[in-house]
């Protein structure tokens, strides 16, 4: 995967809560290209190792408990400087403190139910990509 790409999950509660289209056409109207996209549900194991990072905060079951609740849609978008202006797009973690305008102000119950997930680094956007996609299902 090269640098110009970045990694998002539509979490449980906006798939829950019908925001599917509405977070895809924001996405789109901010220039980003969807390269990958599925519809899935994420099993307990998938969802420990794909937040290993966060194992010993006190927060780790609950997330688990919450990503693995439902469907999500998981997707590779591509755009110039594609991680920092996602996670520009997106907004805080806590939709509180979001700004205006941001899909999490927008979209997101809780800091904890906060609607989307954005890679944080070229080289986590690379890891979770290849987590959730083989090569032949990136156009
Ligand atoms: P993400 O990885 O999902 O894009 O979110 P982020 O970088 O903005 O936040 P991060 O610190 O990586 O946290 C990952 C996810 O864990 C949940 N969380 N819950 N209850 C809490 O205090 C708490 N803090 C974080 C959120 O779902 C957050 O997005
Ligand atoms: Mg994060």
């Amino acid at each position: 995967m090269t640098t110009n790409r970045t990694f998002t999950m539509i979490k449980p509660d906006a798939v829950e809560n019908g925001h599917i289209g509405a977070i895809l056409e924001k996405i789109s109207s901010a220039g980003f290209k969807i390269v990958a996209m599925k519809y899935t549900q994420l099993s307990t194991r998938d969802a420990q190792e794909f937040y290993a990072i966060h194992k010993e905060r006190p927060f780790f079951g609950e997330l688990v408990e919450f990503m693995t609740r439902g469907p999500i849609v998981a997707a590779i978008l591509e755009k110039d400087n594609a991680v920092e202006d996602f996670r520009a797009l997106i907004g805080a973690t806590n939709p509180a403190e979001a700004a205006e305008g941001t899909i999490r102000k927008l979209f997101a119950t809780d800091i904890a139910e906060n609607a989307v997930h954005g890679s944080d680094s070229d080289e986590n956007a690379a890891i979770e990509g290849s987590f959730h996609f083989s090569g032949r299902e990136i156009y």
